[in-house]
C-alpha cells in the first residue's frame, strides 16, 4: 500500500443556468470547481442554447419546476453539501425556490455562495430588469459570500453606476450598503482604478478589511469570466483557502483565461478559453493546499 494522502472531497451544489454555447454558468462552474479538487453537483435553473449577450435568437426552457423536487432527491439520498452556489435564475421568482432549496440541502457548516448574476457594464442582461434587483437583495440576506460585478454591486447598492474609475469613497460606501443586505464577505469585481487596473476587491465585514488583486485591464467585455472568477473563489473557501488566497488564485485564473482568448483573438462572445489556464491554476491550488497531503 502507497501512503498518499487523499483529502476528503469536499462537495458544491452549483444552480446556475447551462447555456450550451457561449462558455458561461455551469460550462464554466462544472470545469473550475472539478480542477479545484471539489465535487460539482449541478442544479440547472434553465437550459439555454447560449447566453443573451451578443446572441439574438437564443433559446430558453425554464426549469423552475424541477429545482425543488431535484432538492428533495438529494436531501432523500443523505448528500451532504459544503458549499452552495448560485448564479444566473432565469426569472425573480427563482430566488424564492432557490430559497426553499437552502432550506433542504444547507446545514450549519454549508457555505451559501450567491453570485447576482443580472447585469454588466451598467446594463441589464436581456429579459432582465430591477424585479430581478429585488429578488437577489432577498437571496444574498441568506448568503455568507457574495461575488456582484461593480454593475451588479450599484443596482444592489441603489447607487449610481459609474463607468471609468472606482474611487475608495465609492467603494467603501458600497461595501457598507452591501453588507446591510447581510453577507459576511463581499467580493466585488470588475474594478478599475485610474491607473487603467482592473480587479477584484474582497471586503470582510466584521473587521472592515479590504483585499485587492489587481491586473492590466484590456478594453470590452469578455463573456463568463465573472463565472470563471466565482467559481473558483467558491470552491476555494469551501475547501479552507483564506479569503486572500482565493481572491489571487481566481484573478490569475481569470486573467490567464482572457490573456488566451486575446492571444487566440477568440470572438468575445464565444466566452473566454479558460481550458488551457487550467493546468496552471491546478499546480497553484495544489500549493495552496500542500500541507494535506
Ligand atoms: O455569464 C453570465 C450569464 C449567465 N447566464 C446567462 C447569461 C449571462 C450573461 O450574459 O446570459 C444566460
Amino acid at each position: 500500500m502507497n501512503d498518499t494522502f487523499y483529502p476528503p472531497l469536499k462537495r458544491i451544489a452549483a444552480i446556475h443556468d447551462l447555456s450550451g454555447l457561449g462558455k458561461c454558468s455551469l460550462t464554466v462552474a462544472l470545469p473550475v470547481i472539478s480542477a479545484t479538487g471539489v465535487e460539482c453537483a449541478c442544479i440547472p435553473t434553465a437550459v439555454l442554447s447560449t447566453h443573451t449577450g451578443e446572441f439574438t435568437g437564443w433559446t430558453l426552457r425554464d426549469l423552475a419546476d424541477d429545482m425543488l423536487p431535484m432538492a428533495r432527491h438529494w436531501q432523500s439520498t443523505g448528500a451532504t453539501f459544503d458549499g452552495i452556489y448560485t448564479g444566473y435564475l432565469a426569472t425573480p421568482s427563482q430566488a424564492e425556490t432557490v430559497l426553499r432549496v437552502l432550506e433542504l440541502l444547507a446545514n450549519d457548516e454549508t457555505l451559501v455562495i450567491v453570485d447576482p448574476v443580472m447585469a454588466d457594464n451598467g446594463r441589464y442582461y436581456s429579459n432582465l430588469d430591477d424585479r430581478m434587483c429585488q429578488a437577489f437583495r432577498r437571496l444574498i440576506a441568506h448568503a455568507h459570500v457574495i461575488t456582484p460585478n461593480i454593475t451588479e454591486a450599484a443596482l444592489l447598492a441603489g447607487m449610481d453606476y459609474q463607468h471609468d474609475s472606482h474611487g475608495e469613497v465609492y467603494l467603501r460606501t458600497l461595501f457598507r450598503r452591501l453588507a446591510d443586505l447581510g453577507p459576511k464577505t463581499i467580493v466585488i469585481t470588475g474594478v478599475r482604478t485610474e491607473s487603467g487596473e482592473i480587479g477584484n476587491l474582497a471586503y470582510d465585514v466584521k473587521t472592515g478589511e479590504i483585499c485587492r488583486c489587481m491586473r492590466p485591464a484590456r478594453a470590452g467585455l469578455f463573456y463568463g469570466t465573472g463565472d470563471i472568477l466565482a467559481s473558483s473563489l467558491a470552491a476555494l473557501l469551501v475547501r479552507g483557502a483564506t479569503v486572500p488566497q482565493a481572491l489571487t488564485t481566481a484573478t490569475l485564473l481569470t486573467d490567464d483565461s482572457i490573456e488566451r482568448s486575446l492571444h487566440h483573438d477568440t470572438p468575445r462572445r464565444f466566452g473566454v478559453d479558460f481550458e488551457g489556464a487550467l493546468p496552471a491554476y491546478v499546480r497553484r491550488v495544489e500549493e495552496i493546499f500542500k500541507t494535506e497531503g
